[in-house]
Formats: structure tokens, C-alpha cells, sequence
């Protein structure tokens, strides 16, 4: 029985992760790093610093504690610039629907996200009504693939890891769904999520009827 459905931010309610793409390629050019999309998917989920990390060790500079904060935040200036656009418009398709039913089925709902800019965003996308409950990266110490952000979201429910699904594009995420012991739905490539129970190729396949048959399969 599904007591609780914890979303994923990036990726699957929206595709910020475009933007987060834009930022970090701007940056990564700018310091002469290569830097594709293909790379890109390693950073998925991850914090920002943790992202920063992973791109520098391309580089064979070596960086100051001090001017790693400066390029995070630089990276995160660009970002927040880009999702000011952001609108209801922005939702992924199936998405609004699938969250309207799950509300409807009397599910209750999460937000466990890795990012510190994900209430600026539920709020553009007017979301907020749709989530119970709302875990980001300012909350918990430890990020993606840890599974402290779904294991926080499932305790704001009340409800236990075991009767609660995991929506995440991130391989990363993927991970932290699994060792929280949820039930994990991945959205994308059957190539980057590995270990979820249940992958769908984009989130226009999310319905609460496939998803009960997917789980007593
Ligand atoms: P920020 P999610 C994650 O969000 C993104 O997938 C990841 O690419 C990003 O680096 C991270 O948030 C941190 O975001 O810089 O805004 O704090 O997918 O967990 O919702
Ligand atoms: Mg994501």
C-alpha cells in the first residue's frame, strides 16, 4: 500500500536541471574545463559544492577552499538568474495531473530535493498546495546518494520508508531512494538509474495505476 510519494525536484517536477546544465557549462567554459552533457549527468542530484568538485578535478589547476565559494556562488548567480522565468508552464508533462491524483487518492506528499533554491521554485511553478511536506539541501547534513533527505521528508509524513515510492532522475538519487528502503520510480535513461525498481522514459508515464501494478508485480 502507497502511504506517501516523495518527489524528486530537478528533473522530475520540473526540468531545472536544464538550468543547472546552463550555469555550470558557463562556468566550466569560462575556466576552460570541458564540460557536456553527458558529463553533466554525474552531477545530477549531487549539491552544488559537491558538483563544483567533480568539474574541477577536470581541471589541472589547482583551487583555494576560498575561490571554490566564490565560483559556487558565482555558478549559483547565474542559476538563480535562469529560473526566474520559471512558471506554472514549467511543470514536466503528466506531472500537475499525477501529483492532482495522488493528492486526490488521499496519498500523502514530499519534496526531498538537493537544492537550497527548490522552495523559490516549487513557489514559481505554484506547486506548494500539492506538497505535504518540503525537505531541501538547507535541512539535512548529508546529501544525495545519502538517504537523510527522503528519510526526513518520510518522517515529516509519519508515514514508514517501506510504504513510501521515490520519484528521482538522478542516479544519485536512484541510490538514496534505495537506501532509504522505498520503493524507487526512476525518470530517464534505463542507463543512468541502474537500481530502480520501476523506470519510466519521461514523466508523462506517471499514473497511480501503473504504478500499484508496477509494485505487486
Ligand atoms: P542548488 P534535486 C539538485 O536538485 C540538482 O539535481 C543538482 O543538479 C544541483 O546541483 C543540486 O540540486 C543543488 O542545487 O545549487 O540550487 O542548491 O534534483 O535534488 O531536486
Ligand atoms: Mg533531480
Amino acid at each position: 500500500e502507497i502511504e506517501a510519494i516523495i518527489y524528486d525536484l530537478d528533473g522530475v517536477i520540473t526540468d531545472t536541471a536544464e538550468y543547472h546544465f546552463l550555469a555550470w557549462k558557463a562556468l566550466a567554459d569560462e575556466l576552460n574545463i570541458p564540460f557536456d552533457r553527458s558529463f553533466n549527468e554525474q552531477l545530477k542530484g549531487l549539491s552544488r559544492i559537491d558538483s563544483l568538485e567533480i568539474i574541477l578535478q577536470q581541471s589541472n589547476q589547482t583551487y583555494s577552499e576560498e575561490e571554490k565559494q566564490r565560483l559556487a556562488a558565482k555558478k549559483n548567480e547565474h542559476y538563480q538568474k535562469l529560473i526566474q522565468k520559471i512558471s506554472p508552464e514549467d511543470l514536466l508533462p503528466g506531472v500537475e495531473s499525477f501529483m492532482k491524483e495522488v493528492k486526490q487518492a488521499g496519498i500523502k506528499t514530499g519534496l526531498a530535493s538537493a537544492s537550497k533554491n527548490a522552495q523559490t521554485v516549487i513557489e514559481r511553478l505554484q506547486v506548494t498546495d500539492l506538497l505535504d511536506t518540503l525537505v531541501d539541501a538547507a535541512k539535512v547534513e548529508r546529501g544525495k546518494p545519502d538517504p537523510e533527505v527522503f528519510l526526513t521528508a518520510a518522517k515529516q509524513l509519519g508515514v514508514p520508508a517501506a510504504c513510501c515510492v521515490g520519484i528521482e532522475d538522478a542516479s544519485s538519487g536512484v541510490k538514496a531512494i534505495k537506501a532509504a528502503g522505498m520503493y524507487a520510480v526512476g525518470v530517464g535513461e534505463r542507463e543512468y538509474l541502474g537500481q530502480a525498481d520501476w523506470v519510466i522514459s519521461d514523466t508523462s508515464h506517471l499514473a497511480l495505476d501503473s504504478l500499484a501494478k508496477k509494485i505487486n508485480e
